[in-house]
């Protein structure tokens, strides 16, 4: 199987085929979109790490051997499979934490911004290089990278093709932290596992808020928020987490 899923509150999920620097076929996509949407359906599942097999890349992007010779309606197959891979990611209820352990180019780089949060090993490479390769990004590329970095540097990214250093995704905001590659795997689990103890009930909401915030007005998406703050205390999450903050211990968090 090219993506392995180890199953736990914190779930880890793989995308392997390292004999391809993890590069996205059909069978991959196909992989990690069953993936994200039982993940998504699935109470006991917190938080979603996602990684590459292998040593050096995350996901070298979209599988250029299998791509090269389709024609202009396959191609917008392909361009749909993967971005409801990426749409399955972004609308999960549970947080996805991106661990980029190497290169995350094209494809690879998008699967990356369809994550709430990204890592990085020092190794790791990002880039958007499909204008070398004479067509346009296709998994959302071209809508998410501005948003999450702004729209000089995706015009950088998608215009020149060039890949930029961990060190530089970092300082551009496109990702949180930086690691030596041996500890990458320790902290994105570690962050997972403060993520996992929070209110899966308002981990959700929180999601669903932000998201919106990036789609509609101010004013609208302020009644989402209030909406959904108001939802909150109809919860028993809400209930555990302010007993806990005045009885001083550690919320015990159910998601009802
Ligand atoms: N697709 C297929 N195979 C790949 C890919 C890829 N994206 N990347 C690497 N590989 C393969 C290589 O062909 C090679 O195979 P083999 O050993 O059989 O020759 C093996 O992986 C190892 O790669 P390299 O020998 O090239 O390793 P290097 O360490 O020399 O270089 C790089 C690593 C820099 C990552 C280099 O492999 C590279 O540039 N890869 C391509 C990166 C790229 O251009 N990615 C963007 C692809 S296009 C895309 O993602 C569009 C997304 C939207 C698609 C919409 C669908 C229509």
């Amino acid at each position: 199987m090219s993506v392995n899923v180890e199953r736990g509150a914190v779930t880890v999920v793989t995308v392997d085929r390292p004999e391809a620097l993890n590069a996205l076929d059909a069978e991959t996509n196909g992989a990690l979109l069953a993936t994200a949407r039982e993940l998504s359906a699935a109470e006991d599942v917190r938080v979603v790490v996602l990684t590459g097999g292998g040593d050096t890349s995350f996901v070298a992007g979209a599988d250029i051997a299998a791509m090269k010779d389709l024609t202009a309606e396959e191609a917008r197959r392909w361009s749909e499979l993967g971005q409801s891979v990426m749409s399955a990611i972004e609308a999960a209820p549970q947080p996805w934490i991106a661990a980029v352990n190497g290169y995350a180019l094209g494809g690879g780089c998008e699967l990356a911004l369809a994550c709430d949060l990204r890592l990085a090993a020092e190794t790791a490479k990002f880039g958007q290089p499909e204008i070398g390769l004479g067509i346009t990004p296709g998994y959302g590329g071209t809508q998410r990278l501005a948003r999450v970095v702004g729209q000089t540097w995706a015009n950088y990214l998608v215009l020149t093709g060039r890949h930029i250093r961990a060190d530089e995704a970092f300082r551009i905001g496109l990702v949180t932290a930086v690691y030596p590659k041996g500890e990458l795997r320790t902290q994105a689990l570690k962050l997972a596992a403060d993520l996992a103890a929070k209110s899966p009930l308002a981990m959700r909401y929180c999601k669903r808020a932000l998201h919106a915030s990036l789609d509609v007005d101010v004013e609208t998406g302020q009644r989402i928020e209030r909406d959904l703050f108001a939802l909150c205390f109809a919860s028993a999450d809400q209930k555990e987490g302010m007993a806990a903050f005045l009885e001083k211990r550690t919320p015990e968090f159910t998601g009802r």
